[in-house]
């Protein structure tokens, strides 16, 4: 699953969004280039939005 974040610019945000991540179980390669998060864990859609939402990022 790869998840289209859209404030995401920096190599802060892509650490912050990377460490929700992580604190919540969730393995992913994070491209800042492209803005994506892809998701190789099982973990629902709807879940890994709800983590990156709380780290303060919108996804599309
Ligand atoms: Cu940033």
């Amino acid at each position: 699953m790869t998840i289209k974040v859209t404030n995401m610019t920096c190599q802060h945000c892509v650490r912050t969004i990377q460490m929700a991540l992580i604190k919540n179980k969730i393995i992913a390669e994070i491209n800042l280039n492209d803005q994506t998060v892809t998701v190789s864990s099982q973990t629902p859609e709807s879940e890994v939005k709800k983590v990156i939402h709380d780290a303060g990022y919108e996804t599309a």
